[in-house]
């Protein structure tokens, strides 16, 4: 109570983790990993979108990722991302590349910083010309650390990335730590769209040992037994773009991958949660 009388107190209001953050943590809790499912507007024609997200959520993704490094149209955005909320009742959520990407049509947005970027405008500057519109929109905001390894790949030169070395996993847990101690609650390691291999498991396992962030894991995952190393190697959430862009039945295995992976994750601890290699 201050001296006026007046209490402010009641007045501390701290962000709360929202509808579409909890679910997927709930999906962590249950499965061991959360799969999501990443559709670029620009590649997939409207047409078939419909098809692709209900064959991807018949085989069992968890929630939908819309985003790509080059989207420039605001309507085809928000055409896309009303397509894909008619066609599923898991969560849509905008991962986006720059201020057109903030649509009002999704459940929550990965309200992200591309950590290692060497340009102002996409570690804060994206952020802060987009921040009312995410507020004026009602959208769910999940603050995220985006990490991009190598220097091959469209984000990587879109976002002018300072690549970060995928052999040295003490640099990315340095930045995944840092995420987490500037108040961000997911941490993304992101090998690019497309690349020929995913991350490797010493970086992956180096960086969930540091962190107590989720940790999402995406780029290059195409085959069941990436994806069993993948969640093997503790990633939270994995995701899955170009597999399911050009071949959406193959999702399943992946996602069968996925499980296998968890139930050697779990085997291979002892019972006081310690990793025995
Ligand atoms: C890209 O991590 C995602 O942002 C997905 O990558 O397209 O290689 O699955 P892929």
């Amino acid at each position: 109570m201050l001296k006026s009388g007046i209490d402010l107190r009641t007045s501390l209001k701290l962000p709360k983790v929202g509808k579409v953050e909890s679910y997927l943590h709930g999906v962590i809790e249950e499965k061991g990993v959360a799969h999501l499912t990443l559709l670029d507007p620009e590649n997939v024609q409207a047409e078939v979108m419909r098809n692709l997200v209900e064959s991807a959520e018949s085989q069992g993704t968890d929630a939908f990722l819309v985003g790509g490094s080059t989207i420039y149209s605001r309507e085809a955005y928000d055409e896309a991302i009303k397509t894909i909320k008619s066609s599923t009742d898991r969560p849509v959520i905008i991962f986006p590349n720059n201020v057109n990407a903030v649509s009002r049509y999704a459940d929550a947005i990965f309200f992200m910083s591309l950590l290692n970027s060497l340009e102002w405008w996409f570690i804060l500057g994206a952020q802060v010309h987009g921040a009312f519109l995410v507020k004026e929109y009602g959208l769910e905001a999940i603050p995220m650390g985006y990490i991009v390894f190598g220097s091959e790949s469209s984000v990587a030169v879109v976002g002018r990335v300072y690549p970060i070395p995928i052999h040295k996993p003490n640099i990315a847990a340095a930045y995944a730590l840092a995420a987490q101690y500037l108040g961000m609650r997911v941490v993304y390691l992101e090998a690019g769209s497309g690349v020929p291999e995913p991350l490797p498991s010493d970086l992956i396992r180096t960086v969930k040992r540091v962190v107590d962030l989720p940790v999402i894991v995406g780029g290059g995952i195409k085959s069941r037994e990436q994806a069993r190393d993948v969640a093997r190697s503790g990633a939270d959430m994995i995701v899955t773009g170009t597999l399911a862009e050009r071949e959406v039945c193959s999702l399943g295995s992946v996602i069968e991958g996925i499980r296998e992976g968890v139930s050697l994750r779990s085997r291979s601890q002892d019972l006081s949660g310690k990793q025995l290699r």
